[in-house]
C-alpha cells in the first residue's frame, strides 16, 4: 500500500456506477480504497478485483468468527485480490490468528470504535486488543480519528504497527489531528463520496494531512 496521500477511501456506495465514478474522480487523491458489506452485497463479490484494478483494496467485512471461518473468509477476500482485510479482535487470539496466517499478516484489528456506541463495550477493552494484534503479527488496527488522545495511547502499545483512523468528517473527527495524534492512514467515506466534487473534497483532506506530516 503506497503511503503518499495518507487517505484511504471508504468506497460505502451501493452501485457499481457510483463506486466506478468516486473511484475515477479521487484516485490520484487517495492511497487505498477500503470496501465494505454494503458496496460488496449491493454489487458482488467481483468488486474487489475490480476496484484492486486502481487501488490496493482493504476488504472491511469485520471478520468475528470462529478460526476456521474466519480462514475461508480471509481466502476468499484475498483470492479477489485484496491486500488486506480488517477483523474484529474480541473473537480472541486463535480467531484472529487465522485471519493473520490466511492473510500472511496483512490484517488489521479493530480496537475502540470511532462511533459514540464505540465508547460502550471496545473502549474498555481496546488497549487488550491493540495487544492482541501486536502479539499476533497483525499489521495494523483501526483506532478512532473521534477520539485522538485514544491514538495516542493505542500508538504506545503497538509500536510500530500501523494505524487506520476512521471517523473523520462525518463522524466529526479531524483529518490534522489523527495523522497528529500518530495514525499513519485517515479512513474517509462520506466527506468524499457525498460530495458534490469528490475530488475537491478528496484534495483538501490531503492538503490537510500535508500540513501536519
Ligand atoms: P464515514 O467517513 O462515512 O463515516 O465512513 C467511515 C468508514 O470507516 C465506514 O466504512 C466504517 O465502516 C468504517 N469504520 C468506522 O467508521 N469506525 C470504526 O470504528 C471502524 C470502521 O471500520
Amino acid at each position: 500500500m503506497e503511503k503518499k496521500t495518507r487517505v484511504i477511501l471508504a468506497l460505502d456506495v451501493t452501485s457499481r456506477e457510483d463506486a466506478l465514478r468516486v473511484v475515477g474522480a479521487v484516485k490520484d487523491y487517495v492511497d487505498a480504497i477500503k470496501l465494505n458489506w454494503p458496496l460488496i452485497l449491493a454489487v458482488g463479490p467481483e468488486i474487489i478485483r475490480e476496484m484492486s484494478g486502481f487501488k490496493d483494496v482493504i476488504c472491511d467485512l469485520k471478520i468475528a468468527d470462529i478460526p476456521n471461518i474466519n480462514r475461508l473468509i480471509v481466502e476468499q477476500a484475498v483470492s479477489r485480490g485484496a491486500s488486506a482485510v480488517i477483523c474484529h479482535g474480541f473473537t480472541g487470539e486463535d480467531s484472529v490468528r487465522a485471519c493473520v496466517e490466511a492473510a500472511k499478516g496483512q490484517v488489521f484489528v479493530v480496537t475502540e470504535m470511532s462511533h459514540p456506541g464505540g465508547k460502550q463495550y471496545t473502549a474498555p477493552v481496546a488497549d487488550r486488543l491493540a495487544a492482541l494484534a501486536k502479539s499476533v503479527g497483525a499489521r495494523g488496527i483501526v483506532a478512532p480519528a473521534t477520539r485522538p488522545e485514544r491514538i495516542v495511547a493505542l500508538r504506545k502499545i503497538i509500536d510500530n504497527l500501523e494505524i487506520i483512523s476512521p471517523g473523520v468528517g462525518a463522524q466529526g473527527g479531524k483529518a490534522s489531528d489523527a495523522i497528529r495524534a500518530g495514525a499513519d492512514y485517515i479512513i474517509v467515506g462520506r466527506t468524499i463520496y457525498e460530495s458534490t466534487d469528490p475530488a475537491t473534497a478528496a484534495r483538501k483532506l490531503v492538503d490537510e494531512v500535508k500540513e501536519v506530516v
